[in-house]
């Protein structure tokens, strides 16, 4: 497999490198201590072309493919994991009526979310169903031409401030995984409301629950056929998940970049902390731990290029990515010692980011299971 990246998506890299740290960075101490969230930015992503990477130009969008968008994905993480989020919920919803919208919802949709002007969303976890999606409690019940939606969606990242979302509920619940439909839906309706959650990190990002009461929604909303809305959502997460993992990967890359320009300037017992083996130890393992799940994602990501199923790497590529994200956070903040544990210093930004990385998307316990049981031969990934 070739890694080699053609000038485009050198050039779609460079693009991002220099917008996150240009424009993200200056800010992203203060956007993740005051909990901003940037719409500015959003549209600026937009402007750059960072949602069309999966897109046909029909669309709106330069099809550049998946490992671009994996190589934006890990320079916006780099710098602020909770921008790269807003990334995902552009692509993400986009992608998925990309393969199951009809021409009609593609036309009206995908545009939109690709310019940056319609904040996306996609709104699958409730309260009691994160890991088990089946366990859904939404129901979307015939009323005429359309549906009534009635349900609680939580953890849904840009639930306060979307415009638009992919909600999944059951149309039949006797069904089970063949009774839940996908619906694209418009927000800012009656029907909905809206409530923010607080958590550890990722501020910049407004994360909270969608509270659909008898929300309305027409014929044309409901995407692909009744009783396929668990087959689109996990096909979704396929992709969403990649984009995570590159994410992860820019966050262990910044961790071990602050570890490294740390551990060459501090002095202690005469010498740089550099020069001690203890320290070594912890970089090379930094080190090996961000290649590897580089690697893991392009790999992913290339698979996807050439049009091969992916879930079984996606998933390989997601824990593995989200582990290094996780350790090289945790190595750096021991490196830098109180300089990491101070909020003062990006080191703990990371920490806590790094975290929401082995939750979200499927946590590492359910990759796991997910190559387990292809690796036992119980359930293939790739079917
Ligand atoms: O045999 P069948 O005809 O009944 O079909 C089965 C299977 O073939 C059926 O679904 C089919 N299926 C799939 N079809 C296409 C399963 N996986 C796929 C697939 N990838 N593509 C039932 O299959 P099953 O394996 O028995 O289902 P299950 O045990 O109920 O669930 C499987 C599994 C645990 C893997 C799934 O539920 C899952 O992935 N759970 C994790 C949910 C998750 O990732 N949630 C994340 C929510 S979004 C989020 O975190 C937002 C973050 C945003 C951000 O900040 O970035």
């Amino acid at each position: 497999m070739d890694f080699e990246l053609s000038e485009e998506q050198a050039a779609a890299r460079e693009l991002a490198r220099d917008f996150a740290e240009k424009e993200v960075l200056p800010t992203a101490a203060k956007d993740d201590k005051e909990h901003t969230f940037r719409r500015d930015l959003i549209t600026k992503m937009g402007d750059l072309g960072f949602y069309g990477c999966l897109i046909p130009e029909e669309y709106g969008g330069s099809h550049l493919g998946f490992l671009a968008h994996a190589l934006i994905s890990e320079e916006l993480g780099r710098v602020h994991s909770a921008i790269r989020v807003y990334l995902n919920m552009q692509v993400g919803p986009a992608h998925t009526l990309l393969e199951c919208a009809n021409e009609e919802q593609k036309k009206q949709h995908i545009p939109p979310l690709v310019r940056g002007d319609s904040i996306g969303c996609f709104a699958i976890t409730e309260p009691d169903a994160g890991s088990d999606v089946a366990a859904m409690k939404a129901t979307a019940v015939r009323d005429g031409k359309g549906y009534i939606l009635n349900g609680t969606k939580t953890w849904i990242s840009n639930a306060p401030v979307a415009d638009t979302g992919l909600v999944f509920a059951y149309t039949d619940r006797s069904q089970r995984h063949h009774g839940m439909s996908a619906f694209y839906v418009h927000l800012n309706q009656p029907g909905v409301s809206r409530r923010p959650l607080e958590k550890s990190g990722t501020h910049a990002s407004p994360t909270g629950e969608l509270i659909f009461e008898n929300f309305a929604i027409p014929e044309r909303g409901r995407i692909g056929m009744e009783g396929e809305g668990f087959r689109i959502g996990m096909q979704h997460l396929t992709h969403t998940r990649l984009s995570c993992a590159a994410g992860a990967v820019g966050v262990a890359r910044a961790a071990r970049e602050a570890a490294v320009s740390y551990a060459n300037q501090r002095e202690q017992f005469g010498q740089k902390i550099g020069q001690f083996q203890m320290i070594q130890d912890q970089i090379a393992q930094m080190v090996v731990h961000e290649e590897a799940a580089r690697m893991l994602v392009c790999r992913a990501a290339a698979l996807a290029d050439s049009g091969k199923p992916n879930n079984l790497e996606v998933s390989i590529a997601k824990y593995a990515a989200a582990e290094a994200a996780a350790f090289n956070a945790e190595a750096a903040m021991k490196i830098l010692g109180a300089y990491g544990y101070s909020t003062e210093f990006p080191v703990e930004r990371l920490w806590r980011d790094a975290k929401s990385y082995q939750i979200v998307e499927g946590s590492g316990n359910i990759q796991k299971l997910i190559i387990a049981q292809d690796a036992l031969g119980y359930r293939k990934a790739n079917r």
